[in-house]
Formats: structure tokens, C-alpha cells, sequence
């Protein structure tokens, strides 16, 4: 990794100081396992002087309470927002997005395709597999446009082998899917393994694997089991006694333990933000809560990463060392850059970094919640205890992105009188006029990713990075009008542009995954939203390559050595 040699010494990642520590004991007992590393270093003092300064920071580093790098300031961040259209010198040294340079990617760069178990499956009430939040929003009514469910979506649970074929003709390298939670655990809780739902799993596995596409599996894409929600509350877990996060690390163990001798890459959970804020305070996605957003939106967030947690401790613990995976999570990142150059907005701009993505890195970085959100929000904000830091310490092997959009940041001129999420970012979000926007209304600027790679390699040390999301939906009623669909094609290519560029730059990204690989069931907009690189007829079940697939697939046959327009 093109590190310099002082941001070296000047501090040693969180993350791989816990992994160190990880290595040891049965990751409760940190006490426990710190002088046994202490040896372990110092069996190699003698080495050589520069050994010796290295290690010397490893002591140190454990030494010290968890704390953040060094490199707090939004330092990358260089311009004001309105300079950021690619064409004109953003004060980075990196070649621009849009400029036309050939920028290339490693070799070992992996590009693939995502969907999720809710959204592409079907099949909801075959085989066993018990009833979701998902299922009984839609069913309620009045949420998803048009009253749609996804009852079959893609019917991809009986078309998977067509759909692995798909993949395998468009040069995908790897495939991340999710698990259907109650396919396994029917009522989400353990005892009880429906079997029909193992062998599913083992055949599109199976399939992947003989097609040579790496199977990434995610094991929550928000398909909570009804049962967990009739109990506890779901993710808010009124019980008292860790009820769902139980219930979840059983299931995620029942997955390792399933499927991991082929599985190498985990994710636990897909955007605990999206689920916390658009869950619990919007109230847009399921379970549909705003009422009590000021409390309700940190609590789910908090039992979600507990769960994260618990799931990849179990993972490192009992799995890894035989299976030789790695463990990781995905969180949602859209970049915010400062409106103006004042010191209000960049501070605006940081604080909305903070509140998305700082949120759930930071937990897992160094151990608790961003500074700034334990000073807006008081006692509102979660605590960790001693052990539960200490199992989100080091938890990520890589952390997942999933990004789609940017805005400008200003500070609001006044606090709101209501209370709520958004009101405890306290930012007033805006767009530039030049920016594209897609048929969600969301701006797309491609190079916002590279800023926001820069933004999390800076602050957090350069850690492992893949981008496990990264997408656009157009207006594409028909085949025909999909399959020309230059809007989607230019936006992978600016965003891969700007993902080479970010590694260029020196940022740690080692995959990328298009969203999605097939038009789908897109949560609150029913099917009216395409976020395919393969459009769907919902009416046949006919799956056609787009233009942006096509593309695609040449972008992977030159091993991202060529991005064409
Ligand atoms: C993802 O969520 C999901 O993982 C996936 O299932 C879904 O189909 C896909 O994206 C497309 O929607 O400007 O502050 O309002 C979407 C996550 C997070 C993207 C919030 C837009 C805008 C944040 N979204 N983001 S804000």
C-alpha cells in the first residue's frame, strides 16, 4: 500500500492493533491476551533498528485506549463544492474522473454484480421460509407504490441457474447475494434449521462456484423475521436481554457453519444506516416507525452493530481460522462536500460524514460512536460496554461501501424545534446545478466517490475497501429503451474512473460491485425503480443484458485495464 512512511509511524490502525489482539484468547478477555502479545513482539526486538521502531509503535498503540488516527480534519476536501465538475483542478493530484485518462485497475481487482434475498428471490411462502418485516409491510398496504410485494420479483429462487449462466456470460467475477434469514430459521430463532432452505443456498453456491464466480454473501439485507418484530420489537429489542443479537449470531453461525467451506467473504449487515433512519425515523421502510425517531433511530442502530459484533466474533472465533475467510460489513457512504469554504460548512460536511458512515466505522475503528454525536445527542446515544467495544474493535476484515449520491453541506441557520435524526446531523443539504441527476432525483457525481474514498482512507488509516454498491436507476419502461440505456453506462464509467483514480491515489479498494445485477424489487418504489445492469420483464421473467452490462463485461475482459467509452 503506497503509504508514506510517516503516516506509518504516526499511528497504527485500530483495526489491526484489535486484530493482533484478536489473534489471541477468545476475544472477550483483552486484558487477558495483551501480555501474551507483549512476548510475542518482543521475541522480535532484536532484529533491527527499524523493526524495532515499528514494533515499538505496535506496543505503544496497544497500550493506549482505543483512539482515532491522527488525521481528523477534512483534509481532503480542498474546494468549495462548487468546483467539482472533473473538468476544472480540484486540488487533488489525482487524474480527474472525466478527463478521459485511460486510468487502469490491478490485476487483482475484482469486479462483480449484487442483489439481495427479498428483492430478487420469490417464492416467499414455498419451502418453508417464514414471514418477514418486508412481507407484512407490503401486505399492510399503503407503503410501497402500487401496493406491490415481492412475492415474486425475479423468481430468481427457481431461475438461478439461468441467472448464474447470465452472470458467467458477462464476465462477472463474483456474485454478492444475501440469505434469506428465515429460509434458515424460519422463526429467526435458532433450534429449529429448515433444510429446504440449506440446499438452496448449497445450489446457487454450487452453481457460482462451477462457473467460477466468487460467492460474497451478505447475511442481513433487512429481511428480519416477523417472529423477532412480534417478540422483542425487532431491531429495538425490548427485551432486555439481547434477544435479537442472539438470535442473529445463531444464524450467522448456522451460515458459517453451512456454507463457509466455500463462502470466503461475509458481510453481516447491508447499511444498518438505511435501516435505522429510513426504518425508524422516516418511517418509509420497514417496520414504518417515526413517532419516536430521536430514540428509537440509535437504538436499532445500536442493536445492529451489537449483532454485527456478535456475528463476526463468532465468525473469527470458531470459523476463520479453518475456513480462512474474511469478515466485513456494509455501510452506506454518500459524500458530502462543503457548500462553501467556511469553517461552518466544512464542519457541516464532516458532521454529515459522521452521522452516515462515522456512525458504523467508528464503533468498529475505535470502539465507540463519533465524537460529535455523543455531543449532540447525549444520553439519546447508546452505550457500549467495556466487552461489546471490544468485540466491535477490529470486527471488519474489509468494510463494504455502498455509495450512490453526493450533496453539498451547509450549516442550518437556526436548531429545529422538532427532533429527529436529521435534526441531530443539523445540515442543510443542497445540490450543484451541473450534476446529473437519475430517476430516483438523486444526484450522481462520479467523482464524489473518489472524494469519499480519499475522505475514509484519510481519516481511518487506509483499511481494506471494497464497493459493494454502486448504482444508478433510468427511466426504462421497456426492453428496448433499457437496452440503450447510455445514462447507467456513463455512470459506471465515471464512478470506475473515479475508483481508479482513489487507488491511484493510494486508497486500499480491491473490488467493486455494480447494483444490481438485475432490476428488482426496489423496497418502497415496488418495481418501479430499475437499478439493473439486466433488465427484467416482470411479465415473463425475461432477463436481457442492458448496454451498461455489455459494457461492463468488456470493462472485466480487460481486467479494468480498459475502460472504454
Ligand atoms: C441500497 O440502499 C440498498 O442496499 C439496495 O437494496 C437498494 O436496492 C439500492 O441501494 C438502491 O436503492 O442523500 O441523505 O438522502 C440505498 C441507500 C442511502 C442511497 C441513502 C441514497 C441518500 C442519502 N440509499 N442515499 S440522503
Amino acid at each position: 500500500m503506497p503509504r508514506s512512511f510517516e503516516a506509518t509511524m504516526s499511528s497504527i490502525p485500530a483495526t489491526e492493533r484489535s486484530n493482533l489482539l484478536a489473534e489471541e484468547g477468545d476475544g472477550k478477555d483483552y486484558e487477558r491476551r495483551e501480555p501474551q502479545n507483549k512476548e510475542k513482539l518482543c521475541k522480535f526486538l532484536g532484529i533491527g533498528l527499524a523493526c524495532f521502531l515499528l514494533l515499538s509503535m505496535l506496543i505503544c498503540a496497544i497500550h493506549n485506549e482505543p483512539s482515532l488516527p491522527t488525521n481528523t480534519a477534512t483534509t481532503t476536501i480542498t474546494t468549495s463544492g462548487k468546483n467539482i465538475d472533473g473538468q476544472k483542478n480540484n486540488g487533488l493530484s489525482t487524474a480527474s474522473t472525466s478527463d478521459g485518462t485511460n486510468h487502469t485497475f490491478p490485476s487483482s481487482f475484482l469486479f462483480g454484480s449484487a442483489t439481495s434475498s427479498y428483492q430478487v428471490e420469490g417464492a416467499t411462502h414455498e419451502d418453508g421460509r417464514g414471514m418477514t418485516i418486508w412481507d407484512t409491510f407490503c401486505y399492510e398496504g399503503g407503503h410501497v407504490l402500487k401496493n406491490e410485494s415481492a412475492d415474486v420479483a425475479c423468481d430468481h429462487y427457481h431461475r438461478y441457474r439461468d441467472d448464474v449462466k447470465l452472470m458467467k456470460s458477462l464476465n462477472l467475477q463474483a456474485y454478492r447475494l444475501s440469505i434469506a434469514w428465515t429460509r434458515i430459521l424460519p422463526n429467526g430463532y435458532g433450534g429449529n434449521v429448515n433444510q429446504a432452505g440449506i440446499k438452496f443456498y448449497n445450489r446457487l453456491i454450487d452453481t457460482l462456484i462451477e462457473h467460477n464466480i466468487e460467492p460474497w454473501i451478505t447475511l442481513y439485507h433487512w429481511d428480519l423475521p416477523q417472529q423477532l418484530e412480534d417478540d422483542v420489537g425487532g431491531w429495538l429489542d425490548h427485551s432486555g436481554n439481547s434477544v435479537v443479537v442472539d438470535a442473529f449470531g445463531e444464524y450467522a453461525r448456522i451460515c458459517f457453519r453451512e456454507f463457509g467451506d466455500r463462502v470466503k467473504h461475509w458481510i453481516t449487515l447491508n447499511e444498518p444506516w438505511t435501516v435505522a433512519v429510513h426504518g425508524y425515523n422516516d418511517g418509509v421502510k420497514a417496520p414504518g416507525r417515526s413517532q419516536m425517531g430521536a430514540t428509537e433511530t440509535y437504538i436499532a442502530a445500536h442493536n445492529q452493530l451489537l449483532a454485527h459484533g456478535k456475528a463476526a466474533s463468532i465468525y473469527k472465533h470458531e470459523f476463520a481460522r479453518e475456513q480462512k475467510g474474511k469478515i466485513g460489513m456494509s455501510n452506506s457512504a454518500d459524500f458530502r462536500y462543503p457548500l462553501t469554504d467556511s469553517k461552518d460548512d466544512r464542519d457541516a460536511a464532516e458532521r454529515a460524514m459522521l452521522f452516515q458512515f462515522g456512525w458504523f466505522m467508528e464503533p468498529v475503528i475505535r470502539g465507540d460512536y463519533p465524537d460529535v454525536m455523543r455531543k449532540r445527542l447525549g444520553d439519546r446515544l447508546p452505550k457500549f460496554t467495556k466487552d461489546q467495544r471490544y468485540q466491535l474493535l477490529g470486527s471488519c476484515d474489509f468494510f463494504g461501501i455502498n455509495t450512490y449520491s453526493s450533496a453539498l453541506a451547509s450549516k442550518p441557520d437556526s436548531e429545529s424545534v422538532w427532533s429527529g435524526y436529521w435534526q441531530d446531523m443539523f445540515v442543510t443539504t443542497s445540490v450543484d446545478p451541473s450534476w446529473d441527476k437519475n430517476f430516483m432525483g438523486w444526484p450522481t457525481v462520479p467523482d464524489a466517490t473518489r472524494e469519499l474514498l480519499l475522505w475514509i482512507s484519510k481519516r481511518y488509516n487506509y483499511p481494506l475497501l471494497y464497493i459493494t454498491e454502486n448504482g444508478t436507476a433510468e427511466d426504462e419502461e421497456d426492453v428496448k429503451t433499457a437496452q440503450q440505456d447510455e445514462g447507467r453506462r456513463r455512470f459506471f464509467e465515471g464512478h470506475l474512473r473515479a475508483c481508479a483514480a482513489a487507488i491511484e491515489a493510494g486508497v486500499h479498494l480491491a473490488g467493486y460491485f455494480a447494483w444490481s445485477f438485475m432490476d428488482n424489487f426496489e423496497w418502497e418504489y415496488g418495481y418501479q425503480r430499475r437499478f439493473g445492469i439486466c433488465f427484467v420483464d416482470f411479465e415473463t421473467q425475461q432477463r436481457t443484458p442492458k448496454r451498461s452490462a455489455l459494457w461492463y463485461s468488456k470493462v472485466i475482459a480487460t481486467g479494468g485495464q480498459n475502460i472504454a467509452r
